[in-house]
């Protein structure tokens, strides 16, 4: 939203930063998808991979390969995969097996215009493209069991650990009623539909930036000295929690929005129809709980930063603001 003065907790300047970022992902995106034959599908990839998004997973792993001392480039093909194997959820998400969605920020749903043969192969290549992208692309940056680490890490916020499993949860709960659901199973959901990815985002942008193999594998060891400090293991798991946060925070402000939104645009019992039968957080406690239950998240997210050079953890202390206070 239009704000930059929003985040005032640093002088950072967090949407030039955004901007900035963005537009070098999506230049490097565009890259990644020429028009060529078979030109139909092409386009389809093309359609949905460059529709607009906020980029928040690119960042998020530029960010932290940029907190442990790596650079933007070294981070981009990751941070390409990732917006690639987000698109590729939304377009199979969006499809009329699934939550048969007509719009897509804003725009016609990919399979409303290609077909849902194509839409389904569209996302099929979007998820392939994006480790053939990562691994090719870096493999003169980053030493091959870094870059091995980084795919294990991604494909496991994919399947039936990470997105399917979420996404499985959350199709089975449509006909449950909150008060039956419960916030553990809406946790599950968005650990996995929504956390699991922006974790693998931030997790492969610090493995891009410099942690080497042994060093991840000595701090899931020590993952109980997590809260010491100033030593490597902070720097891993920090980085980990910080993003569960973030991904938690998200979802409690994507609900919020989606009643607020329904309700300013239809009015308020049209608000309601939008929200019956689908689970979200203040369905379940409310939305000044949910409101609530932001902001804790949001000052959690940023404790885990403290202790890190303030000056490299500004864009993702200013990040958890931003996904805090958005309003789309
Ligand atoms: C084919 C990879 C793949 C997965 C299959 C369909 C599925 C399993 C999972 C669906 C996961 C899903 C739709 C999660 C929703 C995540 C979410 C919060 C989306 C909105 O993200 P924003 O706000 O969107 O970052 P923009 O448009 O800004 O990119």
């Amino acid at each position: 939203h239009g704000k930059g003065n929003d985040h005032n907790s640093s002088t950072f300047d967090f949407k030039s930063y955004m901007i900035l970022k963005a537009e070098s992902v999506n230049a490097a995106l565009d890259v990644c998808v020429p028009l060529m034959k078979p030109l139909t599908i092409q386009e389809a990839v093309r359609y949905s991979l460059l529709a607009g998004g906020k980029r928040v997973r690119p960042l998020l792993c530029i960010a932290a390969c940029e907190l442990v001392g790596g650079d933007e480039a070294t981070a981009m093909s990751a941070a390409c995969a990732v917006e690639m194997i987000h698109t590729s959820s939304l377009i199979h998400d969006d499809l009329p097996c699934m939550d048969n969605a007509d719009l897509r920020r804003g725009k016609p749903t990919n399979h409303k215009l290609f077909g849902e043969d194509m839409a389904v192969l569209a996302g099929d290549a979007l998820l392939a493209l994006a480790f053939e992208n990562m691994t090719v692309v870096t493999s003169g940056l980053v030493a091959p069991d870094r870059m091995v680490r980084a795919v294990i890490e991604l494909a496991k916020a994919i399947g039936t650990k990470g997105l399917v499993a979420g996404q499985v949860v959350d199709l089975r709960s449509e006909r449950i009623s909150p008060e039956d659901a419960g916030l553990e199973r809406l946790e599950f959901i968005h650990l996995h539909k929504t956390a699991a990815l922006l974790e693998a985002a931030a997790v492969i942008g610090v493995i891009m930036g410099g942690g080497t193999e042994e060093e991840i594998e000595r701090l899931r060891k020590y993952a109980r000295c997590m809260l010491a400090p100033g030593k490597e293991l902070f720097l891993y798991f920090g980085i980990r929690l910080i993003f569960q946060c973030i991904g938690l925070l998200f979802q409690v402000v994507d609900d919020i929005l989606d009643v607020t939104k329904s309700t300013e645009e239809l009015g308020k019992s049209a608000g309601k129809d939008v929200m019956a039968g689908k689970l979200t957080y203040p369905r379940l406690i409310g939305l000044e709980k949910s409101r609530e239950l932001a902001e804790t998240l949001s000052r959690e997210a940023k404790e885990q930063l403290q202790g890190f050079d303030p000056y490299k953890a500004a864009p993702l202390v200013a990040l958890a603001s931003y996904i805090a206070s958005r309003h789309n």
